[in-house]
């Protein structure tokens, strides 16, 4: 079209692009609008362009400043190698400033109000001069493709609140998938100075006991009448939880919960205790009327109190850091051996031979490993 567009009679010799050329903008200041703000918008699309060195991100952190923080998770997030790389690098730095917070795993079927619950609690906490960090694990997303999480997180008035951080769940991929990301994730609050991080995951299994192992405290958020189906499920988590807090303690559904808040505390009393030294109980709150939940508080800085006198506290997070430095070893031994070149070029051919019945499972299996192993 441009191409074969005639010139207009008015257009002056020279004046090539005369009509095409887009004028230059001035900057804000026009129709009324506020020039600094305009201003101020394209200062901070600069500065997100900018790469960060190690030392822009470790002061960045070190200085609790929100947007470096949360550039670094994405630094920790990502799975490319060079950021893997910056990453290590910035999670030693860090490392000495960790350690200094109450971290609390939240668990519960979807709908149970745990997001309510959090921004709730958060609420209270910043009340209370606490700085406060919400992060979300969700291993089950990297399967299902798409956080059951993923909710937008209702947290609007905690996410403006200066001393909270929100995190969504991160999706998986290969570099140490999404454990590792958390409890790096983690770390990076504690280094930024957040006293509390609170972690939400979903009721599924081995969520579960994926958050049991990075947190220090376990809370299984619970509403009355969700089915017996539900039981099953519930004892397995009851046994490694230390609270169960029944939700929705309001209205007419007030009874039921306290009902069903002494059958729990029967129950956790016959179980063994999820942590030393510690009975488990149960409580009711009304998250969405901001009802119980400093009671919630008052119960976890007691057992902070407890387990701290006892041992217990640093013993777990001793064992806690040994754990993870073991599973992270089975975890790069498994991205290694599915990119190792040999291993990649003869899954397809004994796929087709494991299908066919001409190799047996175990053998199968014995082969790839030992041409891993380079044997
Ligand atoms: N009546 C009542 N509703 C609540 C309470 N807490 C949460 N809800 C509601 O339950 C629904 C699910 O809450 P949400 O926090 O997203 O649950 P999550 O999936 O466990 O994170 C929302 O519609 C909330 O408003 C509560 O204490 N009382
Ligand atoms: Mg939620």
């Amino acid at each position: 079209m441009t191409k074969s567009y005639k010139k207009p009679e008015w257009v002056p010799e020279n004046g090539e692009g005369f009509t095409t050329r887009v004028m230059e903008g001035v900057v804000g200041g026009h129709d009324g609008m506020d020039q600094g703000h305009t201003r101020v918008k394209q200062k901070k699309a600069v500065i997100r362009k900018k790469a960060l060195s190690l030392d822009d991100y470790y002061q960045g952190i070190m200085d609790g400043n929100r947007t470096v923080i949360a550039r670094a998770i994405t630094l920790i997030e990502s799975n490319a190698q060079r950021h893997f790389d910056l990453g290590q690098e910035l999670m030693q730095k860090l490392l000495p400033h960790t350690g200094n917070s109450i971290r609390i795993g939240i668990t519960g079927v979807p709908g149970a109000g745990k997001s309510t619950f959090i921004e709730s609690l958060g609420l209270l906490l910043c009340e209370m001069g606490f700085k406060v960090a919400v992060l979300a694990v969700d291993p089950s997303s990297s399967i299902t493709k798409g956080s059951i999480l993923g909710d937008k997180t209702r947290m609007e008035k905690l996410s403006r609140e200066k001393n909270a951080f929100i995190r969504p769940s991160p999706s998986g991929g290969m570099l140490g998938g999404v454990t590792r990301k958390s409890r790096e994730t983690m770390l990076l609050c504690e280094a930024a100075g957040y006293d509390v991080i609170l972690i939400e995951t979903v009721g599924v299994g081995q969520n579960e006991v994926t958050v049991r192992s990075m947190v220090d405290f376990f809370l299984l958020v619970l509403i009355t009448g969700a089915g017996d189906e539900l039981q099953g499920m519930k004892k397995g988590v009851m046994e490694i939880c230390d609270a169960i807090l029944v939700n929705k303690a309001d209205g007419p559904n007030k009874i039921a919960a306290k009902v069903a808040k002494n059958e729990f505390d029967n129950m956790l009393h016959y179980l063994r205790p999820a942590t030393r030294g510690w009975t488990s109980k149960a409580l009711t709150c009304s998250a969405l009327k901001h009802q119980g939940i400093k009671e919630v508080w008052e119960m976890i800085e007691e057992f902070r109190k407890t387990t701290n006198e006892s041992g217990v506290f640093e013993e777990r997070r001793q064992s806690q850091m040994l754990e993870w430095v073991f599973s992270m070893v089975t975890d790069q031994l498994e991205y290694r051996f599915y990119n190792h070149d040999g291993v990649k070029r003869s899954i397809p051919k004994l796929k087709d031979e494991i299908i066919e019945g001409k190799i047996s499972a175990t053998k199968a299996a014995t082969l790839l490993l030992n041409i891993f192993d380079g044997r």
